[in-house]
């Protein structure tokens, strides 16, 4: 039995697994690089170890550091977290082969998962509804003009090798068939040193909903429902909710059915989640499978009651899962946000720095997930999440009321934060509805520009008295103005200063 965990990871995920592993009685084992000395994850740690400079590639991605950390420190088992070293089937086959547990999948399922063409063709195999297109890569134009063809215009590029939007192309006439094709290969090929692509009907105005599952070492696998992802920037998730608004009784079934048989197909343990994208007839149909344990993964432990870490760290020592698929239910409504350290305001530019002042949401229904403390120095080597802040309540609309009520409080000072333009989101008339698909953000560009603060409006009252000084000045001099002239007056002073947005 796991006695001892290294969490080979940093941030608040590294945190998140330790509070698991401490309410089950095993030791913990933080690893940090240079700039992360006084990071929280270290302080929390029953024991931490260095293992090197800032960059990821001289820290939390040395396998062999991490791996001698876990030696020196006598750990048993090593859990990844989410991203660095979370989906390396080399890492998951290198812990076992030194004698560590890898609390995730075996490297059989990260290999061919990460594969996005052996992944389609496994599952067509096991009957999983895939997008239309190749099962093989593409070789020649030829070939490709053929596919496109028979399944029809637009189509998508993508990488074998890639995933989360990662060497994509988008192709909607035949002539730019050529080009989409070499560029996709070339972007794949300097990415990660594989040219293989391959090309799916394009499904235009797609909803992202997952599946978690859970699966242990005895073949036993179950799902714990979908998360609603749609509200993406650039790839990026910035809110998550279950039960997903367009769902229903029957299509959630069958999903959940297909997300089964998806993992059965590389008879996987450990946490997973199926991807499917959804069209609006709630067709569905297999995108990618991620082979760990995911940021918006509180969301289903909060509305199904399962701690899906617990259950990783079971998988890993042999038991079977503590549930079946029948005992399982979603209770009520979760909706997670992502706090980032980026301005909103300034086309989203990462805004590593001081954290001065925190005032954390709490209250019934809040629950926060984060490692910002007053006095840390965000560092820029990593991603810029924050925090994450997930709310539940009975109903969607009374959890949108709490998120409200806890963005209203949620205070960071010293570095710019997403936290404003998350309370815009929630103000969304498409969003309060729950009708919004993967275009919701760039349809929703007018609600999500920034309101203007009191202190600019402080700015055009003081242009406006300024103005009206003027105006009396021009008065004494000049016989005086009539109406008409007053208002362009206005309107042209206003906007020289650049300030007359009402
Ligand atoms: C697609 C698609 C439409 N049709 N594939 C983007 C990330 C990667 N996981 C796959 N992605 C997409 N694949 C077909 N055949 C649209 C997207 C897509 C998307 C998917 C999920 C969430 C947000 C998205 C934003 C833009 C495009």
């Amino acid at each position: 039995m796991i006695k001892k965990v290294l969490v080979a990871n940093r941030g608040e995920i590294a945190i998140r697994v330790m509070r698991s592993c401490r309410e089950m009685g095993i030791e913990t084992v933080a690893v940090y690089s240079d700039v992360d000395r006084k990071s929280m994850h270290v302080r929390y740690a029953d024991e931490a170890y260095h293992i090197g400079p800032a960059p990821s590639a001289e820290s939390y991605l040395r396998m062999d550091r991490i791996i001698e950390a876990a030696k020196k420190s006598g750990a048993d088992a090593i859990h990844p977290g989410y991203g660095f070293l979370s989906e390396n089937a080399t890492f998951s086959a290198l812990c076992e082969k030194e004698g560590i547990i890898f609390i995730g999948p075996s490297p059989h399922a990260i290999e061919t998962m990460g594969d996005k063409i052996t992944a389609r063709k496994t599952m067509i195999a096991a009957g999983v509804p895939v997008v239309p297109g190749t099962t093989e890569p593409v070789r020649d134009i030829k070939t490709a003009l053929e596919v496109i063809r028979k399944i029809g215009l637009p189509v998508m590029i993508k990488a074998s090798a890639g995933g989360g939007g990662k060497g994509m192309r988008l192709v909607k006439n035949e002539e730019d068939v050529v080009n989409a094709v070499s560029a996709a290969r070339s972007e794949a090929k300097a990415a990660f040193g594989d040219d293989a692509v391959y090309i799916e009907k394009y499904i235009s105005s797609p909803h992202h909903i997952e599946f978690q599952v859970l699966g242990d070492k005895h073949g036993n696998i179950i799902h714990l429902f979908e998360r609603e992802c749609s509200v993406q920037r650039r790839h990026q998730k910035v809110v998550e909710e279950t039960p997903s608004p367009i769902m229903t009784p029957e299509v959630r079934a069958k999903m959940g059915e297909a997300a089964v048989a998806a993992a059965r197909a590389v008879n996987y343990y450990g946490a997973g989640t199926i991807e499917f994208i959804v069209d609006d007839n709630l067709n569905y149909y297999f995108l990618e499978m991620n082979t760990r344990l995911q940021v918006e993964h509180p969301i289903t432990e909060r509305v199904v009651g399962v701690d899906l870490v617990k259950q990783q760290i079971n998988i890993a020592n042999g038991l079977p899962l503590s549930y079946k698929q029948e005992d399982l239910r979603q209770h009520g409504h979760a909706i997670e946000v992502r706090i980032y350290a980026e301005d909103p305001d300034n086309n989203f530019m990462p805004s590593p720095g001081l954290i001065k002042h925190i005032t954390h949401p709490l209250g019934f229904g809040v629950r926060h997930d984060g490692y910002a403390y007053e006095g840390y120095e965000i560092p820029m080597y990593y991603d810029p999440m924050i925090s994450k802040l997930i709310v539940w309540a009975e109903t969607r609309r009374e959890a949108i009321a709490r998120l409200k009520r806890a963005l209203f409080v949620y205070k960071i000072t010293g570095v710019k934060t997403s936290i404003p333009y998350l309370r815009r989101i929630l103000d969304v008339p498409a969003f309060i509805e729950g009708r919004y698909n993967t275009h919701f953000i760039e349809e929703n560009q007018e609600y999500l520009q920034p309101k203007r603060t009191c202190s600019e409006r402080a700015v055009d009252i003081a242009a406006i008295t300024a103005f009206v000084d003027y105006i009396n000045k021009l008065e004494r001099l000049q016989p005086p103005a009539t109406e008409k002239q007053l208002a362009n007056n206005w309107k042209d002073f206003g906007r020289k200063r650049g300030v007359l947005r009402f």
